[in-house]
């Protein structure tokens, strides 16, 4: 029985595609040539949705549809179309901040609950080029103004609180996909769950180790209450190198179909804990041990820039934009040292959280269903559970002391001292 779907709705197939692009005009036109004639494929590799590439004579364009089940899991997990209309409407704000950071949305059809982009060319998926080693020098700058920039506009230090409701009153209803994340990364890796998986039997004592840890389960917990409950600015929901595309001059942040009134900690969080992972990953993909030194040392560096980039950018955002009903200028002004002690706390409150979410991204990805390509491209299980287990040691520590890591530097340097334990 195929799953019931709203009227007008139909998964589109290549040729579905093909009539329905040739009849909007603006689209067919960037595209160019006769419609019989265009290029037009099936790229989705994520875990959820279609994606099609189409080109012709002129140029292309992408197409996302969403499919109304998890395309990783398949029909047995149902999933909410309006996922597409949380990601256009998320794409439509971020774009208003974030100009040349995201891609251009062309057209968002509500029946068929399909996004048409433009075509990112010849930018990749970021963790692929991170596999392999790929330097790209603009990213710190460009990423850091994307999440400097996304969550300060639509927190409630730029925003008026009318405003600000109603943002959250609109993103409230993608609860499905808001379930994927309360259950895939707080919930399911720390108890006996048929989705979780891990490299076996490598790590199946670290697995029930997981689920018999309370202190653990008490602070990934606590976390799940915050981003339950802690509506502070309008997220990605799902920032991870696999949402980014990337050139060595360019940078833009895809995907953005999770996106809700969330705590901000979750978009930095994720990230960073992302680029730990693929800090990690090399000792497994290295043919000899130290050929990814210089690799190991940029992405260090780009996690200190991550961080030291977006709080300095978030705060001076904050110096100049004081436009929302927080912390109102009448109680704190412009340049009083009240002022820049609410600035450093506020600061400090989110570097905890970022710590605390990234120490939940590591343990998801590790004991979860959906793991990193960064890891899971690592043939040799033996290999892998070795810098697996550094992952999930970092992960621990992350959610369990998130105070004891005053800087980025710190957390870093644990992750370093992780590699020289173990490999001398
Ligand atoms: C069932 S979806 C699994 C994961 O894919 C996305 O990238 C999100 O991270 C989600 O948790
Ligand atoms: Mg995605």
């Amino acid at each position: 029985m195929p799953l019931p779907t709203p009227e007008g709705y139909r998964v589109l197939d290549e040729s579905s595609l093909r009539d329905l692009l040739a009849s909007l005009p603006a689209v067919a036109q960037r595209v160019g040539g006769d419609a019989a004639a265009w290029r037009i494929r099936e790229v989705g590799d994520g875990n959820l949705n279609l994606v099609f590439i189409i080109e012709g004579t002129h140029g292309g364009i992408c197409v996302k549809q969403a499919l109304p089940y998890v395309r990783l899991v398949g029909e047995s997990w149902p999933l909410d179309l309006n996922r597409a209309f949380f990601e256009y409407r998320a794409s439509v704000i971020q774009a208003e901040h974030c100009q040349g950071l995201v891609p251009e949305i062309l057209h968002y059809d509500p029946k068929l609950y399909l996004i048409v982009m433009e075509l990112l060319s010849p930018h990749i998926i970021m963790r692929r080029g991170m596999i392999d080693a790929v330097v790209y020098p603009r990213f710190v700058e460009h990423i850091t103004d994307y999440m400097a920039r996304s969550l300060y506009f639509t927190s409630d230090l730029a925003l008026p609180a009318a405003r600000k409701k109603a943002m959250i009153a609109e993103f409230c209803p993608n609860t499905d996909l808001c379930k994927i994340t309360e259950d895939l990364i707080f919930t399911d890796p720390y108890r006996v769950h048929e989705l979780n998986r891990w490299t076996s039997p490598q790590l199946d004592s670290w697995a029930a180790m997981w689920r018999e840890d309370d202190q653990l389960k008490l602070a990934v917990s606590q976390l799940k209450v915050d981003f339950l409950s802690r509506a502070e600015a309008l997220l990605h929901g799902d920032l991870h190198t696999g949402s980014i595309m990337v050139t060595e001059a360019e940078t833009r942040v895809i995907d953005p179909e999770f996106a809700f009134v969330g705590p901000m900690g979750f978009d930095v969080g994720k990230l960073i804990a992302n680029l730990l992972m693929n800090y990690l990953s090399h000792d497994g993909h290295e043919t000899r041990p130290g050929e990814r030194d210089d690799y190991r040392a940029w992405v260090i560096d780009t996690i200190h820039g991550v961080w030291h980039g977006f709080a300095t950018k978030f705060v001076a955002l904050w110096a100049k934009n004081r436009t929302g009903d927080a912390y109102p200028r009448d109680l704190l002004p412009d340049d009083s040292s009240v002022f820049r002690q609410a600035q450093s706390a506020y600061m400090a409150h989110l570097w905890t959280d970022s710590l605390r979410f990234a120490g939940a991204s590591l343990t998801r990805r590790t004991l979860g269903l959906a793991h990193n390509a960064d890891l899971e491209r690592i043939e040799d299980p033996d290999r892998r559970a070795a810098c697996e287990r550094r992952v999930l040691e970092l992960s621990r520590d992350l959610l369990v002391n998130p105070d004891s890591y005053a800087h980025i530097e710190q957390v870093t340097a644990r992750a370093q001292a992780l590699r020289a334990r173990d490999l001398g």
